[in-house]
């Protein structure tokens, strides 16, 4: 049994030393410049851009509020194509734009949007897809972007677990019209909360940094109804320093995959999310499968890990479709999502993250081969 004191949680944020973070903070208290676009937020815009491989990266507080922002600048309207195998904050960001998410089953592989499924859901009001590359795990990009051209349909990738994927040799975050990220303290790269929008262009990150200041253009003019979303100094330092090191933080998520898989190969009825060549991952999830092969239930082998002290989390269990605000949708009925229902009723997320201790590593693999 893991002691009480040594609760191990489905995630741990990843902290530069302190030490190393004071100067980021003497330099604000100094300069007396704390948001708005100041030095900081400016350079992490850069390097992040430089780092992931995309032309133009717009900074946000949040990742939410990136997908409410991105809805906007793209003026999209109606209905939007989406995935209820999701954080909520997926389709949330659809109604805070009066916009009527319509659901489409995944892929029971990839847990991502079925692309075979999404033509039969578009309807004369669909105006946009908005997939999930969930757990980091690229969707079907090629289709998707097929079906978008030829129904002229803009594509919003939710990207909130894709920071630094790689797909074909380059960044995912490429793919579709805009692409969010989610910097949460549960994410790989975190910056206590933020997000940010990758943009294609210039002139398309103009409005979005347009929109996340209010709408203003500049002093005297205000363009569009916009939010506060702006990414504050003490974040945007803290990113600075976080880039120094995630290569090291995904190295190690890597090596704890690859250690979970190793150690649960073999075991009757636990299936672990397959990768695929063709991309370079983040691990920020590890996802697995249970099915009836196995000797205990899911929820069964959820309570046991918390017996112990493992705090594994059912993402995304309930599915986005079953909570009140979207359940009357017809879109939402179980009938229409059956893979997405399978899928949400056998996930367990277990814990992955750099600071993972090996013998509770070792604790987790055991307790669920011993069942
Ligand atoms: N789209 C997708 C696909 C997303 O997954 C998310 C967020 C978003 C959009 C929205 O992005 P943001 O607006 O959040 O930037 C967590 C996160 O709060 C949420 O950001 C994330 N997805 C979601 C998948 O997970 P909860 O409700 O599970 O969080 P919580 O507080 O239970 O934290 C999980 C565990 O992490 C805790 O048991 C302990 C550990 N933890 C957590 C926090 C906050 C820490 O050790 N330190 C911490 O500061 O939603």
């Amino acid at each position: 049994m893991i002691k009480k004191d040594k609760t191990i949680y489905v995630t741990q944020p990843s902290m530069p030393p302190l030490s190393e973070f004071l100067p980021y903070l003497e330099k604000i208290w100094e300069s007396k410049w704390l948001t708005n676009g100041g030095p900081f937020h400016q350079e992490l815009e850069k390097k992040l851009a430089d780092y992931l491989g995309v032309e133009h990266l717009a900074l946000f507080v949040n990742g939410t509020l990136a997908l409410v922002t991105a809805l906007q600048a793209l003026r999209i309207t109606g209905e939007v194509i989406t995935t209820p195998f999701s954080f909520v904050a997926t389709a949330h960001s659809l109604l805070w734009n009066g916009i009527k998410p319509v659901f489409v089953d995944i892929h029971p592989e990839t847990f991502n949007l079925d692309p075979e499924k999404i033509e039969a859901a578009i309807t004369p009001h669909t105006t946009a897809i908005m997939p999930v590359h969930v757990y980091g795990k690229p969707c079907d990009v090629e289709k998707i972007q097929k079906i978008a051209d030829i129904y002229g349909l803009k594509v919003i990738y939710d990207a909130a677990h894709a920071f630094g994927v790689n797909y074909k040799g380059e960044s995912l975050l490429k793919h579709g019209d805009l692409s969010i990220l989610s910097f949460h303290a549960t994410k790989v790269f975190n910056t206590f909360e933020g997000g940010a929008i990758i943009c294609p262009d210039a002139k398309t990150k103009k409005r979005i940094d347009d929109l996340k200041n209010f709408g203003f253009a500049d002093e005297v003019t205000v363009i569009a109804p916009g939010i506060n979303g702006k990414m504050n100094e003490v974040q945007a330092a803290f990113g600075l320093l976080q880039l120094k090191y995630i290569d090291k933080a995904i190295d190690r998520r890597h090596e704890i995959d690859q250690l979970y898989r190793n150690g649960l190969q073999g075991v009757p009825g636990i299936h672990c999310m397959q990768l695929s060549s063709s991309s370079t991952y983040n691990y920020s999830y590890f996802p697995i499968l249970i099915e009836k092969e196995y000797p205990l239930l899911r929820d069964e082998l959820y309570e046991k890990l918390r017996q112990h002290g493992i705090y594994a989390r059912r993402y995304f269990y309930p599915l986005i479709s079953e909570f009140p605000m979207y359940r009357g949708l017809p879109s939402a009925d179980r009938s229409n999502l059956p893979v997405a229902n399978k899928v949400a009723s056998g996930v367990i997320c277990l814990p992955i993250y750099p600071a993972l201790e090996l013998d509770h590593l070792a604790r987790i693999i055991q307790i669920i081969r011993s069942a």
